[in-house]
């Protein structure tokens, strides 16, 4: 059922017990330290214990995924939250570095098989960005954090279950 944390199944987002590392773009700074409480809330308020939760603030959004990467490799986390604001602006520079982001960002979920919650904004001015975080449009920093717990419970359970066949599968007969 979904209540009210965008598009995520609340009743299937536990967060007890979860690590999750949350990475951060420090460029347009007002609006990621929104995204960053808003992520931070939806996962305390989910049953994360704070000394679980890790931030890690990088320059921009282009550098979203080498951390997330390094974060994947070491194993430290059950789920990683990415988040930033690419606002448009006058600059091209902005399809560059949102495009950069949102492929980077799969490819470290999909190479390292740990799920990464998006919530980097893509908007045409900043009022748009501050109504996704924590304005008339809600938070994409919760969303994309519940997001990213509710993919690590259903990873689990995927896990588990295809361990539990093959041990039955292999269990001695007789
Ligand atoms: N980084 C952002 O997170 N948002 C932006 O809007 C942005 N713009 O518009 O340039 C931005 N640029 C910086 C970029 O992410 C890198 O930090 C920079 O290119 C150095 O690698």
């Amino acid at each position: 059922m979904k209540v009210g944390d965008g598009d995520v199944d609340s009743s299937r987002v536990d967060a007890t017990g979860m690590r999750v590392a949350i990475v951060v773009a420090r460029f347009n700074e007002v609006v990621s330290q929104r995204l960053l409480s808003g992520a931070m809330d939806a996962l305390i308020r989910h049953g994360a214990a704070e000394k679980d939760i890790a931030v890690h603030w990088v320059p921009g959004s282009f550098e979203l995924p080498f951390v997330a990467q390094e974060v994947a490799i070491s194993g430290g986390a059950d789920a990683i939250v990415c988040l930033g604001a690419v606002i448009r602006g006058e600059t091209t520079h902005y399809d560059l570095v949102a495009d950069g982001a949102a492929r980077g960002v799969a490819r470290v979920s999909l190479e390292h098989r740990v799920p990464c919650g998006f919530g980097v904004l893509t908007t045409e001015t900043l009022e748009q960005a501050m109504e996704r975080a924590g304005g008339k449009h809600g938070n994409k920093g919760a969303d994309a954090a519940l997001a990213a717990v509710e993919t690590a419970r259903l990873a689990r359970e995927i896990r588990g279950a295809a361990r539990r066949e093959s041990g039955a599968s292999q269990a001695p007969s007789g």
